[in-house]
């Protein structure tokens, strides 16, 4: 598409997560959180209504409505908008059968186990605008709809996370065909991360197209990796991903700076390659003390998180106090900071609880 095509959105009312990811100076921290769309809201299971989950996302008006709830329930509080969609979508366009069965999660009714496997998954043309047209219709519309009250952030999973659910067809505790893959055949691996790195830079590319504003790479698996092994199988995936994404966008007529964030659970030894991988955000579980990681980020980017899920189920005050303790080892949060959860939202939380802990974001922020 050229930029005499591009499409034409409503105007942005509130820029601040944007400011906050390149680097500017803010006049509070912005506030989303992982997950802010979905399980735990009423109105999420009134509107899905039993459907399939998949089916809710290809939906482009009922994932827009998902999508747009959260921002709708604490108005003013939430500073951007998540897709409703999945990180396994990716998967389906490269050819896999992903299904999400009801309380349980993702399954993969025939997942990689032997080389016939994934030499079908390699010789697999992917088309991605085809494939995935759903996905970029569902995110046009949410930003039509949202009218430039909050940007509106589009996703993918990263390559090693998505192999984890290609190899082991769902969740996973031991990743025993994961790792039996990395050790056994790393030649094939490289091969399959590639293709999906391939893959995901033209799907970011192509949401930013859509109206995407700010995109996330999920590397929710990252810390189930040794260093080395993050060094070998993540790392150079992720780094080519922020690396090939700008001259993608320039080829599709966009040439403002789309920032995009990593988050990369659990991998704690590799912040310091993370702050120089070509991301303008960190986003940070909740291991992290503020403080070391803002040592070692040292203004390089912007960091993102990063509040321990289990304190939505604490008391008003201890949620306060938490607050406090993580917008100000973050420095205070006016540069460099952006709030969220160390993961995202559980099923069980309590929406109201949620609403405080925005509230206070937004008070201890603005001091
Ligand atoms: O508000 C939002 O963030 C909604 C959009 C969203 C996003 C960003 C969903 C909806 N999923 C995701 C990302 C995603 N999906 C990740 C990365 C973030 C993370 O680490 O949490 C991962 C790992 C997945 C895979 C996945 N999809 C799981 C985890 C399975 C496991 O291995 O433990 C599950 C349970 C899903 C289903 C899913 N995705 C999204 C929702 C709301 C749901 C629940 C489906 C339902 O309604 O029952």
């Amino acid at each position: 598409m050229q930029l005499s095509q591009r499409l034409e959105f409503p105007k942005l009312k509130n820029d601040l997560i944007l400011r906050a990811a390149r680097g500017e100076a803010v006049e509070r921290p912005p506030c989303w959180i992982m997950r802010q769309a979905g399980r735990y809201l009423p109105e999420y299971h009134e509107v899905k209504n039993g459907r399939d989950f998949f089916e809710t996302c290809r939906d482009a008006e009922i994932a827009s409505e998902i999508t747009i709830q959260p921002v709708r329930r604490y108005a003013g509080l939430l500073d951007a908008a998540i897709i409703f969609s999945d990180i396994l979508v990716i998967p389906q366009a490269m050819g896999m059968k992903v299904e999400m069965v009801e309380g349980k999660g993702p399954h993969f009714p025939e997942p990689l186990r032997t080389l016939e496997d994934a030499q079908k998954v390699l010789d697999y043309e992917v088309d991605v605008l085809k494939e995935l047209a759903w996905a970029f219709k569902a995110i046009t519309v949410t930003r039509m709809k949202l009218d430039g009250q909050v940007p509106l952030l589009g996703f993918c999973g990263g390559p090693w996370t998505l192999l984890v659910y290609m190899t082991e067809g769902g969740g996973s505790r031991l990743f025993r065909f994961a790792k039996q893959w990395l050790n056994e055949s790393p030649n094939v691996i490289h091969k399959l991360l590639q293709k999906t790195t391939d893959v995901a830079v033209e799907f970011l590319a192509q949401q930013v197209v859509a109206g995407a504003q700010m995109l996330q790479v999920f590397e929710s698996w990252g810390g189930e990796l040794s260093s080395r092994d993050f060094d070998e199988f993540c790392l150079p995936y992720v780094r080519q991903i922020s690396a090939k994404l700008p001259a993608r966008l320039r080829e599709l007529g966009i040439i403002e700076h789309i920032p995009i964030t990593i988050f990369a659970k659990g991998s704690w030894y590799a912040l310091d390659a993370l702050c120089d991988s070509g991301y303008s955000a960190v986003s940070l579980d909740w291991l992290w003390d503020p403080k070391e990681a803002v040592k070692i980020s040292n203004g390089r980017v912007t960091l993102q998180g990063n509040l321990d899920p289990g304190v939505i189920y604490g008391t008003d005050e201890i949620i306060t106090k938490r607050v406090e303790e993580m917008i100000s080892g973050f420095g205070g949060g006016k540069k460099n900071y952006i709030v969220n959860f160390g993961h995202g939202t559980h099923p069980f939380m309590d929406p109201e609880k949620i609403k405080h802990f925005l509230q206070e974001c937004h008070r201890i922020g603005s001091a």
